[in-house]
């Protein structure tokens, strides 16, 4: 079958069959103003924005009242111009509505294809895609959360890292080559043993965020989040024995931290956050808003509010924490002098009354207390889910792949074989690991995960 050209022009109902009161129809692609003007009363609006119009579907029969969302490229869903147009939902309505937009010059989209472009056009990366078709069928809270981590796009980004240090650690084993040529003697073999085994730490952190997403692995995800300042890193290092940059200055941590936590025998990947504050510029916003993301993603929240904190009673972003998730509240540094023995109650009233742990990270107190809170708790988690099974078996499939000639490159290493041959590994698991994120990804393989999509995603 030939596959369908990324030149066209495509449309599809983004809402489900069947009458309802409402229906999306989406269209996207690089004749979508033309189309506009074949069926809609008025003009668009010439930079993205509303439009109340009436489609026209030119039977003769009248037209309808219409909705339209114009989104210009690059900035849209696809990276396309994109026109979506909010109909009335009958049936009826729908099909010459469509009927419409194939007749003025419109394909009909292929399941999946609006999300296949912007995969194309560089708008997300293989992961985040199959995020998107692991979101839409997620049956439990716990699979909806897996879904969202993988959108966030935090496993491309670390994929991509773990890439460039293989392709520079190949580039200096090539280098050496030319060393060895002109009899210098300096082949910094202890250098590309040290790299390598750098990458391998790096491919197992992914691999071990990789099973924390597979279905049915009953790792739990818990983030330490709350105003700057709270001691959110002191109780990251107390719990996971990380080092962790503590200090008294608030807004500390930049970017998210992870460790692994053994809560009362749980494995559970606990994410240190930077604290929360709505007054954040620049980079320190960047910060904040992929803080807010990884809160989302989140099966519980440790909610940590310092006891030596006045203004810890009722912070502002409280009101940002995703409704539903669990929480517990972490009153910290009790050692404090003249700290508040128990945390008021405006803030547990504010967080849902949740269960309470007295900490402190300094003096080692209460972290048992914490521990067994948070089993209690995660016992208490509906279905702790993950990501699809396809998504999970490709992902494995690709780390793997990269582990295996990372495996081949030591052993050259270690046989003093040849510095190309080393080189060579590391480019194969280069590309293995490039095909997690989609590029050097063959069009069959993108078919079948693109495939796994509904009709309008
Ligand atoms: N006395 C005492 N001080 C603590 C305790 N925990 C943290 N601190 C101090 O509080 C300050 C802030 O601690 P951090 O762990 O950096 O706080 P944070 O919540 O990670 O801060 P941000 O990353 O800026 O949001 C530091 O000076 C810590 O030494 C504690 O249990 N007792
Ligand atoms: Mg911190």
């Amino acid at each position: 079958m030939a596959r369908p050209s990324p030149l066209d022009t495509i449309a599809a109902f983004a809402s489900p069959p069947g009458g309802a009161a409402r229906a999306v129809l989406r269209i996207s692609g690089p004749r979508v103003l033309e189309l506009a003007r074949g069926c809609l009363r008025d003009p668009l609006p010439a930079a993205r924005g509303l439009l109340t119009t009436r489609f026209d579907p030119a039977t003769g029969r009248g037209t309808w009242p219409a909705l339209g969302l114009w989104m210009p490229g690059p900035r849209s869903y696809t990276g396309e111009d994109v026109l979506e147009l909010h109909l009335p939902g009958a049936e009826a309505l729908c099909a010459l509505a469509l009927e419409r937009v194939v007749q003025l010059g419109a394909r009909p989209a292929e399941p999946g294809e609006f999300t296949r472009r912007a995969f194309l056009n560089g708008r997300m990366d293989l992961t985040q895609a199959e995020g998107v078709a692991d979101l839409v069928g997620a049956k439990n809270e716990g699979q909806r959360r897996a879904a969202l981590r993988l959108l966030e796009g935090d496993l491309g980004r670390r994929v991509a890292d773990l890439v460039e240090e293989l392709l520079g650690l190949s580039a200096l084993a090539e280098a050496s080559l030319d060393f060895d040529e002109y009899d210098t003697g300096a082949v910094p073999r202890d250098e590309l043993r040290a790299g390598l085994l750098r990458a391998r730490a790096q491919l197992e952190a992914v691999r071990a965020q990789v099973a924390a997403g597979a279905p049915a692995s009953g790792r739990v995800c818990a983030v330490l989040a709350g105003a700057p300042n709270g001691g959110k890193s002191s109780l990251f290092n107390a719990l996971t024995g990380a080092a962790a940059l503590v200090s008294p200055r608030a807004g500390t941590t930049r970017d998210r931290l992870e460790g692994t936590w053994r809560a009362d025998g749980l494995a559970i990947e606990l994410w240190d956050l930077p604290g929360l504050d709505d007054a954040a510029e620049g980079l320190d916003a960047l910060a904040q808003d992929r803080a807010r993301a990884s809160l989302a993603g989140a099966d519980l929240i440790l909610w940590v509010a310092s006891a030596a904190d006045p203004r810890a009673a009722r912070p502002p972003y409280l009101r940002e924490l995703p409704p539903g998730a669990a929480r517990i509240l972490v009153w910290s540094q009790i050692d404090v002098p003249g700290a508040r023995p128990e945390p008021p109650a405006e803030l547990l009233g504010a967080l849902g009354h949740p269960p309470v742990a007295r900490v402190s990270a300094l003096r080692g107190l209460g972290l048992d207390e914490l521990s067994r809170a948070t089993r209690a708790r995660v016992g208490a988690l509906p279905e702790v889910g993950g990501v699809s099974r396809e998504t999970a078996g490709r992902h494995r499939m690709a780390l793997d792949d990269a582990g295996g000639e990372l495996e081949a490159a030591e052993r050259v290493l270690d046989a003093e074989g040849p510095l190309d041959l080393f080189a060579s590994h590391l480019v194969a698991a280069g590309r293995a690991l490039e095909a997690l994120g989609g590029s050097h990804t063959a069009e069959d393989v993108l078919d079948r995960i693109f495939a796994r999509f509904c009709l309008g995603k």
